[in-house]
């Protein structure tokens, strides 16, 4: 398999994760869609990253679809969602309220980096922040109640899931791409447990 798109990428990097997580052998092409468009779009018509050319050429797009595609490549007992029940609810609420800091945090860097100075709207760059921290909020607090700083996984699943990579991801992308809001200091319970998750090999190996 080829994926397609740089680790800096939140997007990109969750599903790099969940491909060493389930076992699959890829390579990456380190690119992002800014730069180099023409490597994208013969793949994707929407020019964007995570994009992944399967083995026998299929092209699956959207981080969410992709995941969702490669569990279902996967024997049961590899796969990072619960297949379904309360179990999964659980799972796929974090998972989303992790992708969604994810989607508010890059619309607040967008802000900065393709507007012009005198376009810049300060007030749109802190909304989005606010929405960010509110899922930095919700997902640090998932940590406690679940009490899984040190030990165990968010969505209360016996092996590490989608919410723990997806959480780990979010608050990561937070802390490089936001460094003055200081999401380390207000969250310390998901930095403790983002922690533990970035120093496992599914992690490190595919830093950004
Ligand atoms: N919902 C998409 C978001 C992907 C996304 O926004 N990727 C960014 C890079 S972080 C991108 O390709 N941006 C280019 C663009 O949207 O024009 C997913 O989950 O895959």
């Amino acid at each position: 398999m080829k994926l397609i798109g740089l680790y800096r990428s939140p997007y990109v990097r969750r599903v790099a994760v969940s491909l060493n997580l389930l076992g699959f052998e890829y390579e990456n092409e380190a690119i992002t869609p800014f730069e180099n468009p023409e490597a994208v779009s013969p793949h994707n018509p929407l020019v964007r990253i995570p994009t992944l050319v399967l083995d026998d050429g299929e092209v699956l797009v959207e981080s969410y679809a992709i995941l969702d595609t490669l569990d279902d490549m996967s024997p049961a007992e590899k796969r990072l969602l619960p297949p379904s029940g309360d179990a999964r609810k659980h799972a796929l609420k974090l998972a989303a309220i992790a992708t969604g800091t994810m989607d508010k945090t890059v619309w607040a860097v967008y802000e900065g980096r393709f507007h012009p100075k005198e376009k810049y709207h300060k007030p749109w760059v802190e909304h989005n922040e606010a929405q960010a921290e509110g899922g930095l909020a919700y997902l640090n607090d998932a940590v406690l109640k679940a009490d899984v700083a040190e030990e165990g996984w968010l969505a209360d699943t016996d092996r590490i899931g989608q919410a723990d990579v997806s959480a780990t991801i979010a608050y990561s992308f937070a802390l490089m791409a936001r460094p003055k809001l200081g999401v380390a200091e207000k969250f310390p319970a998901l930095k403790a447990f983002a922690e533990r998750m970035e120093a496992t090999n599914a992690f490190s190996s595919v830093a950004p």
